[in-house]
């Protein structure tokens, strides 16, 4: 960490959660247990660093949540604001503060930054057409509007995207677009939005990213440069919302900050709200200092969806603004997987933070060592409840635990936990032990520094099996009667290994590193790297207790299971999600429906899209073609003698250059899974369905 040893303050920030839902083990993989565990080993160094994080607590995120759950904004950010506060005390994440983006010296610090960009005449006023609720009179987020596809024709296709085809859409596109508050048909009305004009930065920042080559992650660094070589648009820093930060433009009434311009400033205030309670000065950390040297560095731990924000627009913003330093680093995690798929809250398919720790009460340093190990670093990776159990028993157990509980043990029944020397203190003479630990601290050091915390943790196993073997070889258990000096020093040396053990897992493991010290007695609360270990002669150590026990087969089987369960009830149940049921129609408007059975004589992708296929149909009337949004469930080769209905008399249609004949009919259930629709038993083709 050659770099980053030059400084005299760090500024760490941890993304901002948003208050909509509670925490799962991804969260905390991916941008806060490694924050966390750097700054303890900030601390540890004696560095002067402050660690922020808070609520996201604006945007579509929220509004969406508190719609779907019947109830306000303000009761959604209250209720997870808590509930995640709480899970990250729960696990030991030690931020100085844990702020809410809905607090007044948020939305005043926002404003600042706001009014500073347009006052400079950095943003670029556009006119653009949207839809506008005339009912409730606002304009309306994408999410909020529904329609039909023009591709596929499904009815409830959202404002930007059709979730039936995955076509990406403008809600102009929609056919028939609805507004999802007042069910009528929005207008179309001219808006007024402030852009910040990433391409006029774009030169800038390719110039700033390139210093950090050799320097970021070669996934974060890999992000950025692609970004700028496809070119940067200026991006929308305000929206037509209700929920959010006012722009604080007397022709902006009405209009909100975009909550990717406001949520980052969130680290600046939840760090002038620290500086309060704590009598500091936030300026130091993040502002420019009148000498460059005496600039902190800023390092943002984010999960790599969020690269593009903390890369590109934020610092875009700090740059236009002009005073503020810039991210040093922007160790980005990718992302964790659980038991083979990917974690999804509307799947329910995760492990809930405060879940677990009902269920699996004390067990917080075993979940971030686990965690620790199979960090995201560079690549995707996995969590299941196998690996869980096994790093804990063999690991934990059988190697952490259990040479702590060796020397604990012995050294109250050989002497009632009491350190009885010739000396006045008892220090590590031994020059192999000695050096071997001091290569362990290194190695810890270097890895850390270099973001690389899996590595990094294996040195701190090392030092337990270095204690382990030391153990193993001095045989104090025997010893103890053919040269009770000799046992003696083997388990001082221990204690002092202890020591050591205890230091350099308070980053790593802060429940268990405190357990040991107590067991010690030390007579401080932490130890810096750099204090000397030693206990002075008539120390009274207290009685031992277990860090860590078995985790037993069936504990495991039951997470298993309940991981199961949890997916089948996330499956929502059809009385919930089924469509309504349509206005009544007469026969006579059914009737004018020509169905009939088919086969599809052949299959294959339309070149550039994603979803759709390109059918051949025998109607038993005819062969034709038919354009079908069924690509996402069906390989082309596997339906080739397919039976199906077809809507036969449809409106011929061009659909990206082929003309599209009829639909084929799809049963569509509840999670969006299309089937085909066929008689049972094998009839001919052009057979009518009525
Ligand atoms: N709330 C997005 C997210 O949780 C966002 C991070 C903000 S960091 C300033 O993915
Ligand atoms: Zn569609």
């Amino acid at each position: 960490m050659s770099q980053l040893n030059k400084y005299k303050r760090y500024t760490v920030t941890s993304a901002l959660p948003y208050a909509n839902g509670p925490l799962h083990i991804g969260h905390l993989a991916g941008a806060y247990l490694p924050a966390d565990i750097f700054v303890r080993h900030l601390r540890l160094k004696k560095k002067d660093v402050v660690y922020i994080c808070g609520s996201d607590e604006h945007g579509a995120a929220i509004t969406i949540k508190a719609k779907k759950e019947g109830t306000t904004p303000q009761a959604i950010i209250d209720k997870y604001h808590a509930q995640i506060k709480q899970s990250f005390e729960d696990f030991g994440i030690a931020f100085d503060i844990y702020h809410r983006t809905s607090s007044p010296i948020h939305h005043d610090l926002s404003q600042e930054f706001f009014l500073n960009l347009y006052e400079k005449d950095e943003f670029v006023e556009k006119l653009s057409e949207q839809y506008y609720d005339e009912d409730y009179q606002q304009f309306l987020a994408d999410r909020y509007i529904t329609g039909t596809c023009p591709n596929c024709h499904n009815e409830n296709a959202y404002g930007d995207q059709c979730e039936r085809c995955g076509t990406s859409l403008n809600p102009t596109d929609l056919i028939n677009p609805i507004s999802t508050l007042s069910g009528k048909t929005p207008v179309l009305k001219l808006t007024k939005h402030w852009y910040l004009p990433l391409d006029k930065y774009q030169p800038w920042l390719e110039q700033w990213i390139a210093t950090k080559d050799g320097e970021w992650k070669t996934n974060v660094f890999g992000q950025c440069t692609s970004w700028l070589k496809s070119g940067l648009q200026p991006r929308s820093m305000t929206r037509d919302l209700d929920w959010g930060i006012d722009v604080p433009l007397e022709e902006a009434k009405g209009k909100k900050l975009y909550v990717w311009m406001d949520a980052p400033i969130g680290y600046i205030s939840a760090t002038k709200q620290w500086a309060i309670d704590n009598d500091k000065d936030w300026k130091l950390y993040w502002k420019k200092q009148a000498d460059e040297q005496d600039d902190a560095c800023l390092l943002h731990f984010i999960g790599k969806d969020n690269i593009v924000f903390h890369c590109i627009i934020f610092p875009s913003i700090l740059h236009a603004h002009g005073e503020y330093i810039l991210p040093q680093n922007v160790p980005a995690n990718e992302f964790l997987n659980l038991e083979g798929d990917k974690l999804s809250t509307s799947r329910n398919h995760a492990v809930w933070l405060h879940e677990y720790l009902e269920e699996l009460p004390g067990k917080q340093d075993e979940l971030r060592y686990v965690l620790t190990s199979i960090l995201p670093e560079t690549s995707d990776s996995e969590f299941t409840w196998k690996d869980y159990q096994a790093r804990v028993n063999n690991e934990l157990v059988a190697i952490f635990g259990n040479f702590v509980n060796r020397v604990m043990t012995l050294m109250h029944k050989f002497y009632d936990g009491k350190i009885e020397a010739a000396t006045e203190k008892i220090e590590l003479h031994d020059e192999y032990l000695k050096t071997e630990i001091g290569v362990f601290y290194n190695e810890i050091e270097k890895n850390l520094e270099a973001y690389r915390y899996r590595q990094a943790l294996q040195a701190v196993m090392s030092i337990a099996r270095l204690g382990n073997v030391y153990l193993t070889e001095k045989e104090p258990w025997k010893t103890v009667k053919t040269d009770p000096e000799a046992t003696k020093e083997a388990l001082h040396n221990g204690l002092l290994i202890m020591g050591h053990l205890a230091t350099v897992a308070q980053a790593f493991l802060p429940v268990t590193a405190k357990k040991i010290l107590g067991m010690l007695n030390w007579p401080e609360e932490t130890i810096a790297y750099d204090q000397e270990i030693h206990f002075n002669n008539g120390h009274q150590l207290n009685p031992a207790s277990l860090l860590f026990e078995k985790i037993e087969d069936e504990v495991i089987e039951q997470q298993l299971q309940k991981l199961q369960a949890k997916k089948a009830a996330a499956a929502p149940a059809p009385t919930v999600t089924l469509q309504a049921a349509k206005e009544n129609i007469n026969y006579e408007s059914f009737a004018t429906m020509d169905i009939r059975t088919g086969t599809i004589l052949a299959a294959e992708k339309v070149a550039k899209t994603k979803k759709l296929l390109k059918l051949t149909i025998d109607t038993g009337i005819d062969q034709r073609t038919v354009v079908s949004g069924i690509a996402e469930y069906y390989e082309p080769e596997a339906i080739i003698g397919q039976k199906v209905s077809i809507l036969v008399n449809l409106e011929p249609r061009e659909i990206k250059g082929i003309l599209s004949q009829g639909m084929i009919l799809m049963a569509e259930n509840s999670e969006g899974k299309l089937s085909f629709v066929a008689p049972v038993e094998d009839f001919h083709n052009g057979s009518v369905i009525r």
